[in-house]
Order: structure tokens, then C-alpha cells, then sequence
């Protein structure tokens, strides 16, 4: 692979060390806005609550009760909408106008990389685009906190058994940093509620800073490779953006060209995906009872390493090398078909196909085919080739097979076989690469939250007594009228 060394125009963190008032003026730039922004919008929901708490904003069916609250409008989050069709929209903008907008990484050859994801986490927290200078304050605090303490190490050195599914180990370590989540220690002083908003976005920037070198950690620990977390850490301290130690990391210090930008891409597009997804949703309800960001987060990469979603793009790799393996590279489509047909048949799920809102192709999943495309060897890639390839012949089985509200393809679908080729294999990775990403969004909503004073989670929860009890009750109204 070539080593074409990309980077971002940042000033070298020790040089600006130099001048450390200034960097702390320019890294406290997104708590500053949010400290404008964060009371206003606390004011219109009063005022919301206040005068229209009672207006209804929907009838609850008995389908969605039983069937997985779909569709159920229950939550309130503004960073990111889903919208069946059109797919994620962050504060109103589709993927394409974030790509256009959202400050990029630079290559040192000048090249223009993809957007960077901690310009999509401030896009994510305050609605608004930031320019080049906050994104590079932002990423020199991030950069500042990368370091592990000793005791999350110790897990990821060795402590935590290297047969333990890198999920579970990525977990363990974002809940070992509860230690000394400075939320918590805000909440035993007892500081007034309307502050603990400020001391979730402390902890929830310690997390975003520390993860990569988590993630790293977690890859060196389950199977030996990579660069581990002191070293992706000591990397982001030397100066650069979110992503480059982590995509170092895991290459083992190999520059590959593309692969920090393929990591990029794929870290800002999988940053949000509205609030009720199980992960985003998980860690507002954990987050509501004022656990700490680090427990709330760490609940929510226990919901993402599910199958049915986070864990789906390892499925969709493993699933898509099998075939591959089985029917051969010269497999025609009437091979490919008969082999979904196998699947359907035997009562499994096509990986990486259908949604619980989407109703079209998933707009990240043509982000990043249209990235693969773009690059000459990706687009050669055998796999991401037939990733392309099942998507004409998937979506029309899956239409007669008949069962599933969305044929069309998940960014699950493509994010494994983009990994792979460059040269990040291990499937079970795919999902600790989704929960860094998941906490741009996860850990913003939960600002917000505390910012906004959302009460604690308390749904009612009915037994089929009480259904079948309201249904006969309405059938009986019915007759009377
Ligand atoms: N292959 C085969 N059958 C499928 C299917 C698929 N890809 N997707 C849905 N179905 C089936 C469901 O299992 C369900 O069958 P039953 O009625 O027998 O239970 C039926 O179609 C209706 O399901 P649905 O309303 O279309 O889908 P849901 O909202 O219940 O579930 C999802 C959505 C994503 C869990 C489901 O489509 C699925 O299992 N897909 C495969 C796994 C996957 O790609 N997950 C990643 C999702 C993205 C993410 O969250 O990260």
C-alpha cells in the first residue's frame, strides 16, 4: 500500500503549549456556546410545558405497544432526524450538505480529505457549523485528555481475557473511567441541578478524547495487533485530529492511503441516528437516572453490540466472506440469488438489509460506496465488489420474500468490506469502530439532557389483560353509539 502521510493543517500541540492561555480559550469555545445556546432552549421548553403540556402529539396503537414502540414519539432530541425516506439529517442538513459544509481534513500533498468528525460532534451539539479554528480547538482538548489512567490499562494490558468479544472489553473500560467522572463527584457535592449540564459535557469530552486509544487497546488485547492505547494516546498528544492516531493505531503504524479517511468518514456518519435507536435511547434512559456519561455510554455499547444493530456489520462481513467462499469469485447472480434464498428459507436475516424507520437505500451507505468508488483500490476490492453487486440482487428477493417493511441496504451493509480492505480484518472490531462514532451522538444528547433538565425515564407499562380489557371496552362503545 503507498504511504501517502494525510494529516490535517493543526498546529502542533507542543507548540501551542507555548501559548497554553490561548489554547484553553479556543478548546473551551464549544462549552462557551452551549452555555448561551443551552438556556434559550431550556426556556422555550418551559414555556412549552408550561403552556401546552397537555396537547397530544399522538394516539398510541396497540402495535406499537406490543410492537417495539415503532414509530412512538416519546423522546425529545434535536442533534439528528430520521426520516424514512430521506434518510439522517443533522439539525437540517442531509449527509451530502455536511460533506459540503463541515470543515475537512487536508492531506499534506493539499488534497481535500472528507468531513472530520469532531466538526460533526459540534454540528451535533449546537446546531451550527463550526469554523476550521473551533474544530482545531476542539480537536487540541480532545488531544490534551488522550491518555488512559493506569487502571483502564491494566484492563487493556492483559486484565481483561483476550477471548472476551471486543465489545464487551470496550464497555469494561468506558465504565472503568466512572471513577473519576466528575459528574458524579458534582452530584455527591450536591451542585445545583441546572450546573450538572457542564460537568456531563467535562466527563463526555474526557470519553471522546480517551476513546480511540480505548479502541486501540481493545484491538491489541483481543488479538495482538495494532499499535495499543498508550501509543495511539502519546500519538494524539504529538498534534493532529480525532481520527489519525486511531486509524495509526490500528494499521500498526502502516500509513495507508485512505484508510484515516475512510475512518473519518465512517466516524461522522455513524456519529448520530436520531434518539431512539437502541444505543442513542439506551444511554438517555441510563443517563436520565443520572448515571454518568461513562455508565450511561457504557449501557448504550451493550445495546450496540447486539446483533440487530451495532453488531450487524460484523454479521454483514462474515456473511458476505462465507459466500464468497462458498459460491466462488465467478458465482453468477442466479448463484447469489439461490444462496439468500437458502437463507430466508432457513429462517435467518440477510445482514445489512432493512430498518426500523428507513424505507430506502441508507443514505451513509451511499456515502460510503460512493467514497469506495472514488478510490482505485477499494473499488477493485473483491468484497466491496460484491457488497455492490448483492444490492440488485438482495433487495428484489427480500421484496418477495415478502416479510420486510425496508428491502433496501443499512450502512451495515458496506462499512465492513470498506474496513477490511484496508486491512482491518477482524470483524468484531466493526462494532468498537461504531461505538466511538456513537458517542458524538449519545454523549451530546446527554448534555442536552441534563442541560435541558429532563426528569428521570418512567414509561407505564400495561399487561395483555389491560389491552384485551380496552379493546372490548371500545368495542362495546362502538355498539352503543
Ligand atoms: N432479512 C430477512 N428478514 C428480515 C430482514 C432481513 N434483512 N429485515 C427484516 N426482516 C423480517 C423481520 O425479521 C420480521 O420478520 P417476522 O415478522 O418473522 O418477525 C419482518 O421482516 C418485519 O420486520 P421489519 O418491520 O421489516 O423490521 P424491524 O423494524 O422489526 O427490524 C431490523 C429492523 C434492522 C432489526 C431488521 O431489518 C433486521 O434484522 N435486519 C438485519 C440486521 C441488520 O442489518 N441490522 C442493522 C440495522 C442498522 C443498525 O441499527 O445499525
Amino acid at each position: 500500500m503507498s504511504t501517502l502521510r494525510t494529516s490535517i493543517r493543526y498546529i502542533n500541540l507542543r507548540a501551542a503549549a507555548a501559548v497554553g492561555h490561548q489554547v484553553r480559550h479556543s478548546s473551551q469555545a464549544l462549552r462557551a456556546r452551549l452555555e448561551e445556546l443551552i438556556p434559550q432552549k431550556a426556556a422555550r421548553l418551559q414555556t412549552l410545558k408550561k403552556e401546552y403540556g397537555s396537547h397530544p402529539v399522538q394516539t398510541t396503537t396497540i402495535a406499537q405497544v406490543v410492537g417495539g414502540m415503532r414509530g412512538m414519539k416519546a423522546m425529545l432530541w434535536e442533534g439528528s432526524e430520521l426520516d424514512a425516506n430521506e434518510g439522517i439529517r443533522f439539525h437540517g442538513l442531509n449527509l451530502e450538505e455536511c460533506a459540503e459544509k463541515l470543515p475537512k481534513a487536508r492531506n499534506v500533498d493539499g488534497s481535500e480529505g472528507v468531513m472530520l468528525p469532531e466538526a460533526m460532534l459540534w454540528l451535533i451539539m449546537t446546531g451550527e457549523i463550526p469554523t476550521t479554528e473551533q474544530v482545531e480547538g476542539l480537536a487540541k482538548d480532545l488531544a490534551a485528555q488522550a491518555a488512559l489512567p493506569e487502571y483502564t490499562l491494566k484492563l487493556l494490558e492483559g486484565g481483561l481475557p483476550s477471548s472476551l468479544h471486543p465489545m464487551t472489553q470496550l464497555s469494561i473500560a468506558v465504565a472503568s473511567l466512572n471513577h473519576d467522572s466528575k459528574f458524579a463527584q458534582a452530584y455527591e457535592k450536591g451542585v445545583n441541578k441546572k450546573e450538572l449540564w457542564k460537568y456531563a459535557y467535562e466527563d463526555s469530552i474526557t470519553l471522546l478524547a480517551k476513546l480511540p486509544a480505548i479502541a486501540a487497546g481493545v484491538y491489541k488485547n483481543a488479538y495482538g495487533k495494532g499499535l495499543g492505547a498508550r501509543k495511539c494516546a502519546e500519538l494524539a498528544q504529538e498534534g493532529g485530529d480525532w481520527t489519525q492516531p486511531l486509524a495509526l493505531a490500528l494499521s500498526g503504524g502502516e500509513e495507508r492511503k485512505g484508510w484515516a479517511d475512510c475512518l473519518r468518514l465512517y466516524l461522522a456518519l455513524h456519529g448520530d441516528h436520531e434518539g431512539g435507536n437502541v444505543s442513542a435511547h439506551t444511554s438517555h434512559l441510563v443517563g436520565s437516572a443520572l448515571a454518568d456519561p461513562f455508565l450511561s455510554y457504557s449501557a448504550a455499547l451493550n445495546g450496540l453490540a447486539g446483533p440487530l444493530h451495532g453488531l450487524a456489520a460484523q454479521e454483514v462481513l462474515t456473511f458476505v466472506k462465507t459466500m464468497h467462499d462458498a459460491l466462488g469469485a465467478d458465482a453468477s447472480d442466479t448463484d447469489i440469488e439461490g444462496y439468500l434464498w437458502d437463507v430466508l428459507n432457513s429462517g435467518r436475516v440477510i445482514p445489512g438489509y432493512g430498518h426500523g424507520v428507513l424505507r430506502k437505500t441508507d443514505p451513509r451507505f451511499t456515502a460510503l460506496a460512493k467514497f469506495g468508488s472514488s478510490s482505485p483500490t477499494l473499488s477493485s476490492d473483491p468484497l466491496f465488489r460484491l457488497v455492490q453487486r448483492l444490492q440488485a440482487i438482495a433487495t428484489p428477493v427480500l421484496q418477495k420474500h415478502g416479510k420486510t417493511a425496508n428491502p433496501f441496504p443499512n450502512v451495515d451493509s458496506q462499512s465492513g468490506a470498506c474496513m477490511q480492505h484496508f486491512g482491518l480484518e477482524e470483524a468484531p472490531m466493526y462494532t468498537v469502530v461504531f461505538g466511538v462514532s456513537r458517542a458524538l451522538g449519545c454523549l451530546s444528547q446527554g448534555v442536552w439532557s441534563r442541560g435541558l433538565g429532563l426528569p428521570i425515564e418512567r414509561p407505564k407499562s400495561v399487561s395483555l389483560r389491560v389491552l384485551e380489557e380496552g379493546v372490548k371496552g371500545a368495542g362495546a362503545g362502538a355498539g352503543q353509539a
